[in-house]
């Protein structure tokens, strides 16, 4: 589906309206995608987080962008692997679909997701992306407000397993 597309990149330069970052529960920082926007937005955006009083897991929260070339931030704090029995899979598939529910509160209609949950969240790659493209394509059907979203890997590991999993769906689909 042309309204879903996965690329390599940097998400910090992604012009869309809204681009999603995989934060943690205090919505304060961290490393990883999560730095990397702090970073490039400037110190602005840790003191609006600082005002969120942190966000549940599988929720989303936005903020503006600051000196980032997108209109808003939506921090989603993805599920720490614990081995698959601790809700994991339900609590990403919420990250993404919570994300995309506050980008179409906020009239977005491009949107740039990272790869959430498989960095130092340690969630397998493969099951995350099968979970993300699922979630989106049925989000995108319901939902036509927003126009395309993006999932931006970061290196070609990540970006072969989601280019898989979307063949995967469309195999199942066709
Ligand atoms: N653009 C796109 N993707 C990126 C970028 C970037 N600039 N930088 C890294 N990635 P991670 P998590 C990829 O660890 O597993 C933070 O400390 C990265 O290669 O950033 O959800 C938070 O504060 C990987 O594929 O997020 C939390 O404490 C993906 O982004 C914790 O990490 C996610 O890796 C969240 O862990």
């Amino acid at each position: 589906m042309e309204r879903l597309q996965i690329i390599q990149g940097d998400i910090t330069k992604c012009q869309t309206d809204a681009i999603v970052n995989a934060a943690n529960t205090s919505l304060l920082g961290g490393g990883g995608v999560d730095g990397a926007i702090h970073r490039a937005a400037g110190s602005e955006l840790l003191a609006e987080c600082r005002t969120l009083g942190g966000c549940p897991t599988g929720e989303a929260k936005a903020t503006k962008a600051y000196r980032l070339p997108c209109r808003y931030v939506i921090h989603t704090p993805g599920p720490i692997w614990r081995g698959g029995k601790a809700e994991e899979d339900r609590l990403l598939a919420c990250s993404y679909r919570n994300s995309l529910a506050q980008a179409s509160a906020l009239g977005c209609k491009t949107v740039a997701f990272p790869s959430i949950s498989t960095g130092v969240y340690h969630f397998p790659l493969h099951r995350a992306a099968r979970i993300a493209i699922d979630t989106i394509l049925e989000y995108l059907q319901a939902h036509h407000e927003i126009a395309c979203v993006t999932m931006v890997c970061f290196d070609s590991v990540t970006l072969s397993a989601y280019q898989q999993a979307l063949a995967e769906t469309e195999q199942k689909h066709a």
